[in-house]
């Protein structure tokens, strides 16, 4: 690990991974033993890797694992269900599925398709169906925090997208750390937000974890692939850039950098009449008002 300037063999590295998690989780106050955590689990390395830690280091930590119907030619929402379910199995957690079709008639591509936000691309349709499911299940069944995956490359390239177009209100709530501003929303952490992807990966691989190799299929050609890209080849020729450039931004945002204009410090979140999650307009929130045309039906002309 160059960024380190440290080598270890594997048993060493198995060994350093879970202690520099359980660091970082004191140090950024994420949780403790006497928190109940839930795992966002998709079926890649990071989730699994951080479910693994988590439930060997003696935490609370079960799954969610949500089915996105996600499936074409890559089947790939079928292949990553089997994959955390077998996980899960073999070593006796506890988690929970939820199945998007099931619960609302349609798959994520299928209720993109229906809506201008996802015409192109299901992704921030996605996005928004994720956390709105993971913050419910979460609140239903009574888990203070919700952890998820993201490693530092991940956290990085939205960086550096977001710094690119100057997007404020993104770099005003990017934070590995989201306290809970609402009775509705579950605190949300992210314990690999140091790890490089090869770290986490390596994990992964020594400690023999199955995960799904393929990325959703989405995915291929995003931004986010090619900041990452990006990044790596700064990386390459200066080791620690990347974990600088995160760290950097949050040393500025502690200093007051990037903080809510004062005129925004005093608006309170409203609570969505028909979900109960927060929403910034005194009416139903963007998921259920996203979710209300899905229900109605098509117009044929
Ligand atoms: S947002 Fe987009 Fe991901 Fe959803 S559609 Fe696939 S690539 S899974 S993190
Ligand atoms: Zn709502």
């Amino acid at each position: 690990m160059r960024q380190h300037k440290l080598s270890l063999c594997k048993e060493h590295y198995l060994e350093w991974l879970p202690e520099q998690t359980e660091r970082f989780i004191q140090k950024y106050n994420m949780f403790t033993h006497k928190d109940k955590v839930l795992v966002a689990v998709s079926g890649g390395k990071d989730s699994l890797t951080l479910w693994e830690i988590l439930w060997k280091s003696g935490y609370v930590a079960d799954g969610l694992y949500i089915n996105l119907g996600i499936d074409g030619q890559t089947k790939y929402s079928e292949m990553s269900r089997q994959i955390v379910l077998d996980f899960a199995r073999e070593r006796a957690l506890r988690f929970t599925v939820v199945d998007v079709e099931e619960e609302f008639r349609e798959t994520v591509p299928q209720i993109a398709a229906r809506t201008l936000r996802g015409k192109a691309k299901p992704c921030s349709v996605c996005g928004l169906v994720k956390r709105h499911i993971m913050n419910r299940v979460a609140r239903d069944a009574g888990y203070n925090i919700l952890a998820t995956g993201h490693n530092l490359d991940d956290e990085a390239a939205a960086l550096f997208g977001n710094t690119l177009s100057w997007a404020k209100g993104y770099l005003i709530r990017q934070n590995p750390v989201l306290e809970s501003i609402h009775p509705g929303v579950i605190k949300k952490v992210k314990p690999f937000f140091r790890f490089y992807e090869r770290e986490t990966a390596a994990y992964a691989v020594l400690s023999r974890i199955t995960y799904v190799y393929d990325e959703c299929p989405y995915s291929i050609g995003s931004k986010t692939i090619y900041y990452k890209g990006l990044l790596n080849q700064l990386e390459a020729d200066r080791p620690g850039a990347k974990l600088h450039f995160f760290l950097a931004f949050l040393k500025a945002k502690k200093e007051g950098l990037f903080a809510q204009p004062p005129e925004k410090c005093g608006l309170e979140l409203k609570t969505c009449p028909v979900c109960g999650q927060p929403t910034t307009v005194p009416d139903t929130c963007a998921f259920c008002r996203m979710m209300d045309k899905v229900k109605s039906p098509t117009v044929k002309g």
